[in-house]
């Protein structure tokens, strides 16, 4: 074999491993542990159930990891005057490797004289911490009211959410 053979073979095989090393992991990370995965978190759908308008914000926390510390809080915009939102807040972080789940909650504030009150969406009061899989495809749904149990009060409202991997 010629010596210009051997280095177009040569090049050949180091185009080939590059190519390999640039796809391989794509073809590889399909929801495996160990991969990294993106959550969604999307506030669908929020309202008051009455027609006393209200300033509102709205705040998704993150706990990527599951370690119980939610370290990916944001704040949506104002929503102002408002007692019905579709889909107003949404909020997307990435799922470390070797998480195989995570949490988050959702809130809502409505603001009075510059002074944020939660509004709540269960009946006693709390904020549910709820959790996902980090897993491709994975995405659950959830839907509160507490309106019902308190109708007429501005601090209660109802709201829907969901999370989804990719
Ligand atoms: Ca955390």
């Amino acid at each position: 074999m010629s010596k210009k053979m051997m280095v177009y073979i040569a090049v050949a095989i180091l185009v080939a491993a590059g190519l390999g090393a640039a796809f391989l992991p794509g073809v590889l990370s399909n929801g495996q542990q160990g991969d990294i995965n993106a959550v969604q978190v999307y506030i669908t759908s929020w309202d008051t159930n009455g027609t006393t308008p209200v300033d509102v914000v709205f705040k998704i926390s993150i706990d990527l990891n599951g370690d119980g510390s939610y370290d990916f809080p944001k704040e949506s915009a104002v929503f102002g005057n408002t007692t019905i939102e579709s889909a107003p807040f949404k909020l997307g972080g990435p799922l470390p490797a070797g998480s195989m789940h995570f949490s988050f909650e959702v809130e809502a504030f409505r603001i009075v004289d510059n002074i944020w009150l939660p509004m709540h969406y269960t009946a006693n009061q709390t904020t549910p911490q709820v959790w996902g899989d980090n897993q491709v495809g994975a995405g659950q749904t959830w839907s509160y009211d507490a309106t019902n149990a308190y109708p007429e009060d501005l601090n209660f409202c109802r709201i829907s959410f969901l999370y989804f991997v990719a």
